[in-house]
């Protein structure tokens, strides 16, 4: 049992006592639970976060050299801007088949936004099957097997709010056909929420601090404290191909952007990722920069509206790498960051709200408004740690059909549409007709399993022959 002593102590050195305000009143088992969650939180750090952060907002200011990050086309003949796909291709596919690959996804996310009770990736996002996200993700990793003859070990990042529901649905569904020692869940770290009024660490109950997951930035650490790392060195994984929980079309095993990761001119191997060209100016993603020669991803609200809306002489737009939260990582560049007592990346500050208690009277406070500061961690900050990081363009409707919201926006619907159209276009290049409306969108709805095809080359290769019937619901 820590020392509440100790506790109460350092508490008081940084102006939070009251979060043992209620402590006579908890159970003995309680009682230990919040010295416990108190202790392995950073406690003394908490002045400086509050003056940097809550007391006063960090100004973002403009990197020097600002222009826009170079990036591999996705037409490798580009003139001017060629490269050798074939041979990106054969690199990346040996490596899979040498099982120097493997997969992560950062699944600890609130997704408070979709309005869903549970982890996001139970998530049932297939169009026709209605599988969940968790489920399309394993079957690339099933099927890789086949393809690839090749175990390609997956990690799962968790949080503490969600590790042991995504656990549990993993053995109710028997892990997807996956074997269970290749899928490896890890919780990441949390920061305590800190109140905007007054830099008070927030209290969630009597017995518990108000925390919230520290932000995918948070998987650098959380891959090694977990063992993940030492796991992978192990296994011999030496790149780890890393996505977001909320994209059903998300190819993590690409041999091109794989080869391209690990051996295209100007890589180092260390982290690269891939873009697709923005719609409009105004398209609310990270948009990668290029700074004195490095690369770095400035979110799309850092980015003044007159840099977003420049265009090129033939009316594209300069800074028109949009990010899609999809990379690669060298192992080797993981464990440096983890292994450096310097290495830290910098917090962002989200205002929230979050539901709390009064550290006085005990009274639930279920607030109307933003009352709560969440400082989390970036993943794609490490990119300007690269010695060399190289960006890859893929096409929208190949790879990006996030879940985010309940409606409208990057909701289910949208993907469906999105996984409708990518397939149709599949099914089409492979000589199957596909009933289109008059707009041109498929008058029916498809799915394909990454099982089936994780690309139109496989799905030609499968020779599909099948007939789809106006307003058909069809799964392949
Ligand atoms: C992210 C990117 C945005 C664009 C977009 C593409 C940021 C800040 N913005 O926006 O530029 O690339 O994705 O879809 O990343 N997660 C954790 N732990 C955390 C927080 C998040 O694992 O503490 C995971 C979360 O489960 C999800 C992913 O990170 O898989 C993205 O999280 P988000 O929903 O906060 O990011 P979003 O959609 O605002």
């Amino acid at each position: 049992m820590p020392n509440l002593e100790a506790i109460r102590s350092r508490l008081a050195k940084v102006g939070q006592s009251h979060l043992l305000n209620f402590f006579a009143a908890l159970t003995p088992v309680q009682q230990q639970d919040l010295l416990v969650q108190i202790e392995s939180l950073d406690i003394e750090q908490l002045p400086a976060l509050v003056d940097t952060y809550v007391k006063s907002k960090p100004v973002f200011s403009l990197p020097p050299e600002l222009g826009p990050a170079p990036y591999f086309p996705k037409n490798e003949k580009s003139p001017g801007r060629s490269w050798d796909r074939a041979a990106m291709e054969r690199t990346g596919e040996s490596l899979i088949k040498a099982g120097k690959v493997a997969a992560f996804v950062v699944a600890g996310g609130q997704g408070s936004r979709l309005g869903f009770e549970g982890p996001k990736g139970c998530y049932s996002a297939g169009a026709v099957t209605g599988k969940s996200l968790f489920q399309i993700f394993a079957e690339h990793f099933v099927a890789a097997k086949v393809r690839y003859g090749a175990t390609v070990p997956w990690y799962i990042m968790t949080s503490p709010l969600n590790h042991a529901a995504t656990v549990a649905f993993f053995e109710e569904h028997k892990f997807f056909g996956l074997s269970q020692r290749d899928v490896q869940f890890f919780p990441q770290g949390v920061m305590p929420s800190l109140e905007i009024a007054t830099g008070r660490v927030l209290l969630a109950g009597k017995g518990e601090v108000a925390t919230n997951p520290d932000g995918h930035g948070g998987c650098v650490k959380a891959l090694s404290v977990s063992g993940a790392l030492a796991d992978m060195r192990r296994r011999g994984v030496e790149h780890i191909s890393y996505f977001q929980v909320d994209n059903p079309l998300v190819r993590p095993l690409d041999p091109a952007f794989i080869g391209l990761h690990a051996a295209g001119p100007g890589s180092s191997a260390e982290m690269s990722s891939k873009m697709i060209p923005k719609a409009y100016p105004e398209e609310k993603v990270g948009v990668f920069c290029s700074s004195q020669g490095k690369v770095e991803v400035i979110e799309y609200s850092d980015l003044p509206m007159d840099l977003q809306k420049q265009r090129l002489e033939d009316g594209s737009l300069r800074f028109i790498a949009g990010s899609i939260a999809i990379h690669i990582m060298g192992v080797e560049f993981v464990e440096r960051l983890a292994n450096d007592p310097k290495f830290a990346l910098p917090y962002h500050r989200a205002e929230k709200k979050v539901p709390c208690i009064d550290p006085i009277s005990g009274a639930a406070i279920n607030p109307s408004g933003n009352n709560g500061v969440k400082l989390e961690k970036f993943v794609f900050d490490a990119l300007s740690l690269c010695r060399g990081s190289i960006v890859f363009e893929t096409d929208r409707t190949e790879e990006f059909a996030p879940i985010k919201n309940a409606a409208g926006l990057d909701s289910i619907d949208t993907s469906r549409s999105l996984q409708t159209e990518r397939a149709a276009r599949w099914l089409e290049a492979a000589g199957v007709a596909v009933p289109r409306k008059t707009d041109g969108s498929p008058d029916c709805v498809l799915e394909v399993s990454p099982v089936t095809a994780t690309c139109a080359a496989e799905m030609a290769a499968a020779k599909p022959t099948l007939k789809i019937d106006r307003g058909a619901k069809v799964a392949l």
